[in-house]
């Protein structure tokens, strides 16, 4: 029988082939797709990013996690839409207008999949309108933005301004380097997380999670 607290450990030491590997067990073995994905990945992905945020890890190690996830969701998806398995809700994700700055975005992506959430990524350079009509289209729970530019921190004002005019109940998060909380609170944003693991923990407290 598969061990999914040997899983989530291979996922911590990035062991793609391994979680490949022991994710088909699971199925084969007859797991249910729900548990193989909270008590294996996502438990894995977790203590990956409680490490990252203490400095006990660093991106490499974060990237190298992520890319074992990916290995393991492909071979899950299929029977996790067979099962009606849901993501925990939807993110679109994206850094403002002006910025190309994508690591930072990219870790906060991985680390919100890896805590269950659908993230539909809308890259670097985004408009506020862009980000209203991706949470439109995508029926957004959340809008994350990231900046790495004091220039273009002003543009999430503008992404939050777009939202209240279009009437969207969608909650705002933001980060990025220069990004505080005071500027959140300043801009009426609904959430800063100053690190890609605490922008899942920011995610699942503003839905109630
Ligand atoms: Co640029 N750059 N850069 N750069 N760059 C910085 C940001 C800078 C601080 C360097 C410096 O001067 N010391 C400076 C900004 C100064 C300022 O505004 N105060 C700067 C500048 C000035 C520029 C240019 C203007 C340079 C020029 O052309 N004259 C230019 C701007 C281009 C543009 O965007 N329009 C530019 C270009 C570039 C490169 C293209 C060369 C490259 C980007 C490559 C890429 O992203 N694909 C680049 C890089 C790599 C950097 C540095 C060196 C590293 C940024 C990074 O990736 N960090 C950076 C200096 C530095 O930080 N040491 C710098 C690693 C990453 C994991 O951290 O992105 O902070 P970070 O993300 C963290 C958190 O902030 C948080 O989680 C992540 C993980 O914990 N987080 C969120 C991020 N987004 C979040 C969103 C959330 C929650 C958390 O919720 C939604």
């Amino acid at each position: 029988m598969a061990d999914l607290q040997a899983l989530a450990e291979a996922l911590i030491k990035g062991d793609r082939n391994k979680v490949v590997e022991m994710t088909k067990q699971a199925l084969a073995d007859k797991m249910a797709p729900a548990a193989i994905l909270n008590d294996g990945l996502i438990a894995g992905m977790s203590v990956v990013g409680k490490r990252f945020k203490a400095n006990e890890v660093y991106v490499p190690e974060v990237l190298i996690a992520a890319r074992a996830m990916k290995g393991g969701m492909e071979i899950l998806q299929p029977a996790l839409v067979a099962a009606g398995v849901q993501p925990v809700a939807t993110i679109v994700l994206g850094t403002v207008k002006g910025d190309l700055h994508d690591i930072g975005k990219n870790l906060v992506g991985m680390m919100l999949t890896g805590g269950g959430f659908k993230v539909v990524d809308i890259g670097t350079d985004v408009p506020a309108e862009k980000f209203v009509e991706a949470c439109k289209t995508n029926n957004a729970a959340i809008c994350a933005m990231s900046a790495l530019l004091t220039t273009t921190m002003p543009q999430m004002a503008e992404v939050v301004k777009a939202m209240k005019a279009a009437g969207l109940k969608t909650k705002a998060i933001i980060g990025g380097a220069p990004v505080t909380q005071s500027f959140c609170d300043e801009i009426g944003a609904d959430g800063y997380s100053p690190d890609a693991a605490s922008a899942v923990d920011t995610s699942k407290a503003l839905l109630g999670l």
